[in-house]
């Protein structure tokens, strides 16, 4: 059981198909074929799905991940990204810091304002960016509303671009929940009236395991997940930890970033900007001029670890299908016949305890929250190391 298109209701299998036919019909949408190699698509007329990121990018980095995820909310053409919002945690700004089991010596660093700039200069937008609160909440219920003036920025961001959306915006969150948890403390019904779904890239399961991002803040998960807000899960761990493989959590490993060198040549800088640790004034001048080769060969031969892919699956409808060149993430017309991999949504309840763990049991009855499903995980990894590289090769600012 997957959901539609338009993500309201579960369908199945052939049903899709005319859903998906209806849904582009009904959005006057045209599908040209661009770049055969690339499998690449151009939409024009369409109508894109507008989202907020929420993303604990910092510069430099912590998890490059965050820098390299980005690229893809400005470059999917099914997506319109309305606004940036930058997940803060105030101890991870420091030279270093020891939190539990984790130990960081790599900072001092600063809310990634400087990638999204590069971004917005790459792409020729201005998508707004805002920081969240740095400091936890201190409730479920905390609205977040007498922190330092800088922090706010990012919960009124979202509640400006909910406002100022003529239709339903999708939130998509791989990092703490704290922005938007504060966002729904404060204006519950502008959240039920304006956002479509809420993708929460955070959590394990099955449960047992504190994950990252839901350590981050604890309450503001907890909040989200009990609230009755249209939810997608996407658990970044299981039982065993975040670099397990389970068939409801998204994590996969890239053993090398080799495509890196065929990418377009300022997306290609902008990686190399982020992954070689690059502290220049002149941020935006380094996105037209080729990297020192040391620097770029590095950043090939690191090994990448991605919870990030299934949400943007999910979102668009893509699906991650076998043609000639091997296998792709293609949209639903393109794909047509070819053998495609599972990667859906399926309903829910959840059982949410104060600390974010939760239990789910799958159920037929209304719902507002949906869990993903990936089937086989280490086919989805085999899958996604050729269809990932081809997917961001194909991306064109
Ligand atoms: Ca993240």
């Amino acid at each position: 059981m997957v959901l539609s298109p338009a993500g309201d209701r579960p369908v199945r299998g052939a049903r899709r198909a005319a859903i998906w036919k209806r849904h582009l019909a009904q959005n006057n949408t045209i599908y040209l074929l661009h770049g055969a190699a690339s499998g690449a698509i151009i939409r024009f007329g369409m109508n894109k799905i507008p989202i907020i990121d929420v993303t604990d990018l910092y510069h430099p980095y912590q998890d490059c991940g965050d820098n390299f995820d980005l690229v893809a909310a400005y470059a999917l053409p099914e997506v319109e990204l309305r606004a940036v919002i930058l997940d803060v945690t105030e101890r991870f700004r420091q030279r270093s810091t020891q939190a539990g089991f984790y130990s960081d010596a790599s900072g001092p660093r600063d809310p990634g304002f400087i990638p999204v700039t590069q971004l917005n200069y790459i792409f020729g937008r201005r998508v707004p960016v805002a920081a969240g609160p740095f400091y936890q909440m201190r409730s479920g219920t905390d609205p977040m509303i007498d922190g330092p003036r800088f922090g706010q920025a990012g919960v009124e961001l979202i509640l400006e671009t909910l406002r100022d959306s003529a239709e339903p915006v999708d939130i998509l969150c791989f990092s703490s929940a704290r922005a938007i948890a504060a966002a729904w403390n404060r204006q519950p019904e502008l959240l039920r009236q304006k956002v479509r779904r809420l993708h929460l890239s955070a959590g394990a399961a099955p449960g047992g395991y504190l994950e990252w991002n839901v350590a981050l803040d604890p309450y503001a998960f907890a909040r989200l997940l009990r609230s009755d807000l249209p939810i997608a899960l996407y658990p970044c761990a299981t039982s065993e930890g975040p670099f397990s493989y389970g068939q409801h959590n998204t994590y996969w490993n890239l053993p090398n970033l080799e495509f890196i060198r065929g990418m377009e040549p300022r997306l290609r800088r902008y990686l190399g900007f982020a992954f070689g640790r690059i502290a220049r004034m002149d941020f935006l001048r380094a996105m037209d001029e080729d990297l020192p080769a040391e620097i770029m060969e590095g950043m090939y031969k690191t090994e990448h670890r991605v919870w990030e892919t299934a949400i943007w699956q999910t979102l668009t409808g893509r699906r991650l299908v076998k043609c000639q060149e091997g296998f792709r993430l293609m949209p639903v017309p393109e794909a047509g016949r070819n053998p495609g991999l599972p990667s859906d949504l399926r309903p829910v309840h959840l059982n949410v305890r104060d600390d974010g763990d939760f239990d789910f049991t799958f159920t037929r009855s209304p719902t507002s929250c949906y869990l993903y499903d990936r089937g086989d995980a280490r086919a989805n990894e085999a899958a996604l190391r050729e269809a990932l590289p081809a997917l961001y090769q194909g991306f064109t600012p």
